[in-house]
């Protein structure tokens, strides 16, 4: 179950609308055939995991890391083809929250004489589908919110200046970021000042399926800042509020750009809103990178479900932008507040990850 695990992981970002699986088939204490979900969610884990294993699946023992699918979707159910391919057992991490599945795919196995046997390491399988599972239950996606600062948690100087601040090693890892999440969100004003591309450029590896999602409710960036130039090679969704004219949308659609519309929120567009939109649209995972105005608004609201955070070794004072404003902290008691799951260094710089401590 740990190698269908980390096969499950390599799909991660690319499988959206569909949960990133892994299937390890194994006979007589060998593996003879491995499967992840492929990108854009087919061919599933266990379809490819049993072409792999061809005649050697008879009898064998499946892992996988999700509950085998019952419904009828453009090729036929997961269970069928475990059951026609002769599997003896099936070992699955958890069960299935779409109802269309929601423990059929379990019955449907069992009633075929396969032995089911259900939970194994099911808490790591439920954090790798905890955006599936979000989209399914409560209509939007996992968010990673990233920052990276200075010391005292500085974004840019005062006059703007933001590149670099971390060192090339922690830069990379915010490109494999980019990578494992099905979408990358930045506010209008990160749009602006940074002009990012917001594309995951790793050498060697394969080309993501990330959407890039500008919230602009005011349309501040200019269409032709570098996200929409390159809108024709990587899908672009600019996000803003009802009421612009279609001539000022236009040029973002000429681009290539998506436009979608949602509800005001407190400053400028709903957070929620948004994600709920995103979740319509098959996002699981989502990645916010800044500004200071979107980190903010994610903490005020209690929309972060991951922290990444990058500390560079320096300091730049009071001047500097902090990473979060307008975050009313009046009390202590009514700070958001984190506990750390990991942290590492990366070149001179740390990498830190927090979620949510429960109240
Ligand atoms: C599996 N193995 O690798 C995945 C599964 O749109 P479809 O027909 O591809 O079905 C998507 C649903 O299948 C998805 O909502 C989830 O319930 C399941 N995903 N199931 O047996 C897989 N990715
Ligand atoms: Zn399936």
């Amino acid at each position: 179950m740990q190698a269908a695990l980390a096969l499950a992981r390599r799909g991660l970002g690319n499988t959206w609308p569909n949960p990133a699986v892994g299937c390890v088939i194994v006979r007589d204490g060998a593996v003879v055939g491995r499967g992840w979900t492929q990108p854009g969610g087919r061919p599933h884990a266990e379809t490819e995991a049993l072409r792999r294993a061809g005649d050697l699946a008879r009898g064998a023992t499946a892992y996988v890391t999700l509950e085998p699918c019952s419904h009828h979707g453009r090729t036929p159910p997961c269970c069928n083809a475990l059951i026609g391919a002769g599997v003896a057992r099936v070992i699955a991490a958890m069960r299935d929250p779409d109802p269309r599945v929601d423990g059929r795919g379990f019955a449907m196995l069992r009633a075929a004489g396969i032995v089911v046997e259900e939970g194994l390491l099911e808490a790591e399988a439920q954090a790798i589908n905890a955006g599936f599972s979000r989209r399914i239950r409560a209509g939007r996606p996992v968010v990673t919110l990233k920052l990276a600062t200075t010391l005292d948690g500085r974004i840019a100087t005062h006059a703007g200046e933001s590149q670099w601040i971390t060192g090339p090693e922690a830069r990379r890892e915010a490109h494999a970021m980019r990578a494992r999440h099905d979408a990358i969100l930045v506010g209008s004003g990160t749009a602006v000042a940074d002009d990012p591309d917001l594309t995951c450029r790793l050498p060697g590896a394969a080309p993501t399926r990330s959407l890039r999602v500008i919230a602009d409710a005011r349309l501040r960036t200019p269409p032709g800042a570098r996200v929409f130039a390159t809108a024709r090679q990587h899908p672009t969704l600019l996000v803003t509020v009802p009421g612009h004219k279609p001539a000022a949308l236009a040029p973002y659609l000429e681009a290539g750009a998506e436009v979608a519309t949602v509800a005001r929120g407190p400053e400028g567009l709903s957070l929620t809103a948004l994600l709920g939109a995103l979740a319509q649209r098959g996002v699981t995972r989502v990645l916010a990178e800044g500004g200071a105005g979107i980190a903010a608004a994610l903490l005020r609201e209690g929309l972060v479900d991951r922290l990444a955070w990058f500390h560079a070794p320096g300091v730049m004072g009071g001047d500097g932008l902090p990473a979060a404003y307008r975050l009313p902290v009046e009390v202590l008691a009514a700070m958001p507040r984190f506990r750390r799951v990991a942290a590492r260094p990366l070149g001179p710089d740390w990498l830190t990850e927090f979620e949510p401590r429960e109240a």
